[in-house]
Order: structure tokens, then sequence, then C-alpha cells
């Protein structure tokens, strides 16, 4: 039996609606982010990391059990595993190319920046008020002169590449990179960065049946707004 190890308000979510979509049964055991927004230490017992998504499951035969974390990794091994076709088209060509590169485009170079982005604006909206004018200047300024322009190149590729796709990999249905894209996309429209294009991928994403269902399920999302 597949468990997926849920933390509110995370990357968790886009493993949600990739089973979801796959219509596989699963169970979730759900984890509450402490009031510093991190994971609460059970989530360590689960994994080293204690970083959620985490993925536990018998295994395909029954025979064993794993434990993966990683959602790019998680969302390889349940299409790998779980899918009977779904979901896997992009397997030659352009769109083999396109679906590689933004797997691994959003956790290795999207989802870092856009973190840095929340940080810097976190960190002041937290501080003692005290010095929180200061802290807003300090981080505002390293924010415009060092993320902003970083997430203006990234807001422009992921609109370029989308202006001309309905889904990353061009096919009509989803493929692993949607499943990883769909939250740099909410985020770059949280913070006002989208292009016209995302914006749409996103409510294409978000109108999926399935993406509400793992909606419900998962509870609080903070991009669930759109
Ligand atoms: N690259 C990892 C990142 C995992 C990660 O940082 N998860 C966040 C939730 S979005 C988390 O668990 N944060 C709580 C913490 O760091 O304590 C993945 O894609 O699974």
């Amino acid at each position: 039996m597949i468990i997926i190890h849920h933390l509110n308000n995370s990357r968790s979510q886009r493993i949600l609606w990739l089973l979801e979509e796959l219509g596989v049964p699963y169970e979730i055991k759900k984890y509450q982010r402490t009031s510093e927004q991190l994971a609460p230490p059970e989530l360590l017992k689960v994994f080293p990391l204690g970083k959620s998504p985490i993925l536990t499951d018998t295994g395909v035969d029954g025979k064993e059990n794993i434990t993966l974390a990683e959602s790019g990794a998680i969302v390889e091994y349940l299409l790998k595993f779980y899918s009977t076709g779904k979901f896997n088209s992009a397997q030659s060509g352009q769109e083999y190319i396109d679906n590689l590169y933004f797997t691994h485009y959003a956790e290795g170079s999207i989802m870092p920046v856009l973190i840095q982005k929340l940080i810097f604006t976190l960190i002041p909206q937290r501080s003692p008020w005290l010095v929180r004018w200061l802290l807003n200047g300090v981080f505002g300024k390293v924010s415009s002169l060092l993320v902003e322009p970083e997430l203006k190149k990234h807001s422009d590729l992921v609109e370029s590449h989308l202006s001309r796709k309905t889904f990353i990999a061009g096919g009509s249905e989803p493929t692993s990179a949607d499943f990883l894209m769909i939250m740099p996309a909410e985020m770059l429209e949280a913070i006002n960065i989208a292009g016209p294009s995302t914006k749409e991928y996103v409510k294409r994403i978000h109108d999926r049946p399935a993406f509400k269902v793992a909606l419900q399920k998962g509870g609080e999302y903070a991009f669930s707004g759109f």
C-alpha cells in the first residue's frame, strides 16, 4: 500500500494530484507545520531529512518496503510502477527533451529561487517590530538586486514555453514535468510575475477533477486560490 507522508501547504500536494489522476489506492498520513513553518519532528522518523513529500510503499510486488523522498523521484516512481501508459507519452523527440528538462528544472532551478524570494519576504514580516523596518529595507534591497532579476528570467522562460504548449511536453495530457511544474507556476502567479500563458496553465490544471479531489484530501494549500 502506498502511503504519502503529507505536510500541509507543501510540495506534497503535487503527489496527491498525480495519485488522484492515476486512480490508485493510497493513504495520506498528515503532518502539520510548526509555528516556524517547519515540518514536525515526527517526519524525521520516516526519512532522515524530515521533509515532505515522502512515499512509503510495500512495493509493486508486495514483498519489499520502500521509502522514497524527493517529489521528482516520487513522480518518476509512480509513473513507472503505477501507470498503465497514462502520462508517459513523452518518450521521444522534442516531447521527451522538454519533459526531461522541465521534470528536473522544477526542483533543480526554479524552486530554489522561489524559496529564496519567500524567505526574503517572510523574515522581515516575522521579525520583532523594532527591527522590522530595517530588515525590510535590507532584505528588500538584496531581493531586488539578486533574486528578482533571476526570477524574471525564470518567469520569461516558463511563459515562453507555455505560450506554445497546453502541457509542458506538448501533448494533450500532463506528463511528469507537469506534476513537478504546477507548484512553481502557482508560485509565480502568487507573487504576480506569471505571464498570461502561465496563468492559463495553472487554471487548466486547477480545473481538472483529479486536482480538485487532491486539494480536498490534502487540506490547507496556499496556492489553491486561483
Ligand atoms: N526537493 C525536495 C524538497 C522537500 C521540501 O523542502 N519540502 C518542504 C515542504 S514544501 C518541507 O518539508 N519543509 C519543511 C521543513 O523544511 O522543515 C522535494 O521536492 O521533495
